[in-house]
């Protein structure tokens, strides 16, 4: 059974994914508008917000070590301040500031926290190929930590994924992989490109256990979340988790979703895990005072990071091929030096 110091962790980190999320929302499109200039205003490039995704960040990483491997998904934000990602460098790294995770190079996708063991990426189920990387590397140490990798359910599809399901059940491996089933890949809907509707039904070709968590849950979350990590770190193997999540925004900041019904919009708005948890919270006989000052307390972590991110400097634009997997173009060398 979740203790109820279990539920206000819970709470506090997806109300303050919720109103990190929001206030990114409204630091993006200034300066953006009116034609929608991606490259304007304090966070240029693109934004891909995870509202309605929080309860299976938050579920999951509850049970989770600061050892413990996380590769989320290109919505990361949710997961990452579960899993305790350092809030001011997330920040100052999608504002592309020199003091972000990737000193402002990575931008909101690709957020690398060593100190907790955190990385996200870009690309669709990139982060299936090295947990089970960081799960093999635990199992030859003799260490009990496990890794856990979150991917979209629009995801469930390519190789990458299925290899990785094969190589950790084949060995064995203390990895845990979570689907974010939120209906749609882009304006994509789930059923024209994958014939499961449950998606942890993969786990039956790979002889792995796979559940799946109908509900925009948190505490159902926890428990089968629980579950799959105590297995993996009791050195049992693997297990496939799907959760049904709700994409409250469009794809990315600026997606007017022509393509999506509004029934379907109007459901995923009135579903809400965080009214839920607040619920859950409240049969416990916490008071409104106890809600209230988990919102507060969020609020504040979420304005001090934003504010001691836009207060940090930019990138020197000398270093900007540095440590980055390209060369820099023909001439570069004298654009800097002002075209000598
Ligand atoms: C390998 C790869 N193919 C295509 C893309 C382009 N792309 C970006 S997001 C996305 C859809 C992802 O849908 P899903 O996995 O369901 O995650 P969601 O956005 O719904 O959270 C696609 C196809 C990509 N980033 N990487
Ligand atoms: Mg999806």
């Amino acid at each position: 059974m979740i203790g109820v110091t279990e539920l206000e962790e819970m709470l506090e980190n997806m109300v303050t994914a919720r109103h990190y999320e929001e206030r990114l929302q409204e630091e993006y499109l200034e300066g953006k508008q009116p034609a929608f200039d991606i490259s304007a205003g304090p966070i240029p490039g693109e934004l891909h917000l995870a509202a309605g995704h929080e309860a299976s960040g938050a579920g999951v990483c509850q049970h989770l070590r600061d050892d413990d491997t996380v590769t989320g998904p290109h919505r990361p934000h949710h997961v990452a301040i579960a899993k305790g990602v350092d809030l001011k460098r997330m920040t100052a790294e999608i504002f592309g500031r020199e003091t972000g995770l990737c000193r402002g190079k990575g931008g909101h996708m690709h957020l690398f926290d060593p100190d907790v063991n955190f990385s996200a990426s870009g690309i669709i189920a990139e982060g299936c190929p090295p947990a089970v990387g960081a799960g093999l590397a635990a199992k030859m140490r003799n260490e009990d930590s496990v890794a856990v990798a979150f991917l979209g359910e629009g995801a469930i599809d390519q190789g990458g994924f299925l290899e990785s399901l094969n190589l950790a059940s084949v060995h064995d491996l203390p990895v845990v992989f979570v689907v974010e089933d939120n209906d749609w890949a882009i304006s994509m809907p789930k059923g024209r490109v994958t014939d499961v509707e449950n998606g942890a039904q993969r786990a039956d070709g790979f002889d792995m256990p796979g559940h799946r968590v109908d509900h925009d849950d948190a505490t159902a979350v926890y428990e089968a979340a629980g579950e799959a990590v105590g297995r993996a770190r009791d050195g049992n193997g693997p297990t496939l988790l799907e959760v049904q999540v709700h994409r409250r925004m469009g794809h990315f900041m600026g997606d007017a979703e022509a393509y999506r019904p509004d029934a379907d919009t109007e459901r995923a708005q009135h579903l809400d895990s965080i009214d839920r948890l607040e619920a859950d919270l409240r049969s416990t006989g916490a008071d409104e005072g106890t809600v209230e000052e988990i919102r507060s307390r969020a609020k504040e972590r979420v304005e001090d990071a934003i504010e001691w991110a836009k207060e940090q400097p930019e990138p020197d634009p000398g270093e900007a091929y540095e440590n980055v997997f390209t060369n820099p173009p023909d001439g570069y060398a004298e654009t800097l030096r002002g075209g000598e």
